[in-house]
């Protein structure tokens, strides 16, 4: 036998730094949206945050990837327990999330419109080194927002205190229970049923397919009222506590854990409900009209995540590029691998801005500061959450091939990177969901909420320094108008088209806004970034007025 070599050479792997610092994205963005006083009495809790995600948590989290939840359903003795044993960081990320207050900076009174920019930075931190705790913090807020606005006092009191705990062993984290086999994005055709048993108590009854986070102290699910309508308008809102005080399950089967492409730390699970105790938290009817205030927030969750893996495998990428030679330089030395992660981080702020600006409008509509009442919003969400997923996954796949073969290699940690990321176009509603939600949302307020103030940031860029941002923005948003001015069918096939369109224009006016304030900072990056993706990144989709590609697909 051969003797075997010894190795010549071993690569040093990425690493991470202080992931707030190094986020000059981040950083640029807080600066010019937030007072100065405020932010500075934030910097100490976003540096710790900082610190702890690209060190502590960061490897925390390697060394737990091969960890998953486990569902144990019967004791030796033959006791249906349905017990699900989380994931060691999972066990410990929650009591991180309470103590940051990820949660409950959102609802704080002191920032008054700024509170959900500075829950959003914390979060901002603390996603991409979590394995994804921030499925059931998005849940949590949704549920906090519903409970906060429902006028059910009862309900309330209870819960409220829990949700937004600053303290590891009083917060509660909330499931949002919407997902059935036969409805999937169409909720309407829930089939879970509501009956009240002789004790006046609702009992639900049904099978619920696809539950995040299973682990939860309460949940909002949709259920049809015995003797109601079909329809989403027959569906009402309830609250389950899903344990007894002896944290026996009430009612409830845990019928497996579902096997997903990514999020793997996630007990995802199928329950069973069977006539589970429940409380109806607004009416009886209107259960989907009811529930969209946490979708709209799960949806914000979920743009912000994907910025922050964007980021993330950026900053992996940009790491190693510094470590790794190949054909005798550094691959950062290299134009065509810089220009590479130069068009991922162009991709990045663009995100981020746009996300950013609606966390900002977010803020503004719960203070009732903003000019356009809710209506802007109701158009940004659904469009930034489509674009940043789509962006996410784009992002995600090259920052693994920056890596060539060991992105491609699991114990790197990387593929989870990309696995993770595709599931943020399809949690909260699909591109195609999403886009005919815009649709709804634009048939209902028009575009001008939206248009008007794009055009009103647009004119704040004619200066000579983004005068040729000003022009690129100002020519796309000149097309706007005409893409809508057609029937409702070519309207339907193109609404994809039309929300990736509004999406990128408003994540290049939002950067070009920012680059343009960064300049009184003397911050150069954001006008290097709108610039690259005004010339490089931005480009705009064709509407088919003819429905050719439609009939493409036909019979
Ligand atoms: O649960 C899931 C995984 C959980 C993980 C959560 C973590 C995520 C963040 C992670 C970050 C780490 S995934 C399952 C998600 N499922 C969906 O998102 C559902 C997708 N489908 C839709 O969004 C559909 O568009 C529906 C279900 C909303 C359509 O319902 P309908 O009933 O067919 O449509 P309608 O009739 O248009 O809407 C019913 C009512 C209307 O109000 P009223 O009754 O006053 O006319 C609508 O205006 O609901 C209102 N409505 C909304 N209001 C519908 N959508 C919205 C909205 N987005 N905002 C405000």
């Amino acid at each position: 036998m051969a003797d075997r070599q010894p190795l010549s050479f071993i690569q040093s792997p990425p690493e991470l730094g202080n992931e707030y610092r190094n986020d000059w994205l981040l950083c640029a963005w807080l600066e010019s949206a937030l007072p100065a006083p405020l932010l500075d009495a934030q910097q100490a809790v976003l540096d710790d945050l900082g610190a702890r995600s690209g060190g502590e948590w960061y490897r925390l989290q390697h060394a737990d990837r091969r960890n998953e939840p486990r569902l144990e359903q019967w004791t030796p003795w033959g006791e249906r327990v349905d017990r699900i044993e989380l994931t060691p960081l999972w066990v410990k990320a929650k009591a991180w999330a309470a103590e940051y207050g990820l949660v409950a900076t959102g609802y704080d009174d002191g920032p008054a419109e700024h509170a959900r920019t500075l829950q959003f930075a914390r979060a901002w931190l603390f996603i991409p080194s979590t394995d994804f705790y921030g499925c059931p913090l998005a849940m949590t807020d949704g549920a906090a927002r519903i409970l906060t606005d429902a006028g059910n006092r009862e309900l309330a009191e209870r819960a409220l205190p829990h949700l937004l705990s600053r303290n590891g062993d009083s917060f509660w984290t909330s499931g949002q229970w919407m997902t059935e086999t036969i409805g999937g994005s169409d909720v309407s055709a829930t089939e879970t049923r509501a009956e009240k048993d002789g004790d006046g108590c609702w009992r639900l009854t049904g099978r619920k397919w696809f539950t995040s986070a299973a682990t939860s102290e309460m949940a909002l699910t949709l259920a049809r009222p015995a003797g109601n309508p079909a329809g989403s308008r027959g569906l009402a809102l309830f609250y389950v506590e899903p344990h007894d005080a002896d944290g026996r399950l009430q009612n409830i089967e845990i019928l497996r854990l579902k096997d997903k492409l990514g999020t793997r730390k996630l007990p995802t699970a199928e329950l069973w409900l069977d006539a589970a105790p429940a409380i109806p938290v607004a009416g009886l009817d209107r259960g989907v009209a009811a529930i969209a205030p946490m979708l709209n927030l799960t949806r914000t969750w979920n743009a912000v995540t994907a910025c922050t893996l964007m980021r993330r495998g950026i900053a992996l990428a940009t790491s190693y590029a510094h470590q790794r030679h190949a054909f005798g330089k550094r691959l950062i030395d290299q134009p065509l691998h810089r220009q590479t992660l130069a068009a991922m981080d162009a991709d990045y702020a663009a995100a981020a801005c746009a996300t950013l600006a609606m966390v900002g409008e977010l803020g503004r509509v719960e203070h009732g500061q903003a000019e356009a009442g809710s209506d802007l919003l109701r158009i940004l969400t659904p469009m930034v959450k489509l674009g940043t997923a789509r962006d996410a996954v784009a992002c995600a796949s090259e920052a693994l091939e920056c890596f060539g073969g060991a992105g491609y290699i699991e114990d790197t940690g990387l593929p989870q990177l990309l696995r993770d990321a595709q599931v943020l176009s399809i949690w909260e509603g699909t591109t195609n969901v999403l886009s005919l939600d815009l649709m709804r949302a634009l048939a209902a307020s028009g575009i001008e909420p939206w248009l008007e103030t794009m055009h009103a940031r647009t004119a704040a860029l004619d200066d000579e320094r983004t005068r040729e941002l000003h022009a690129i923005a100002s020519d796309a948003l000149g097309r706007v108008p005409g893409w809508l001015d057609h029937s409702a069918d070519i309207l339907e096939a193109n609404a994809r088209t039309i929300a990736m369109n509004m999406y990128r224009i408003t994540a290049l006016v939002e950067l070009s806004g920012l680059a343009h304030r960064s300049l009184e900072h003397d911050r150069q990056k954001p006008l290097i970034a709108a610039v690259h993706y005004a010339r490089n990144r931005f480009s705009l989709g064709t509407i088919d007025t003819h429905g050719t590609g439609w009939s493409l697909t036909g019979d």
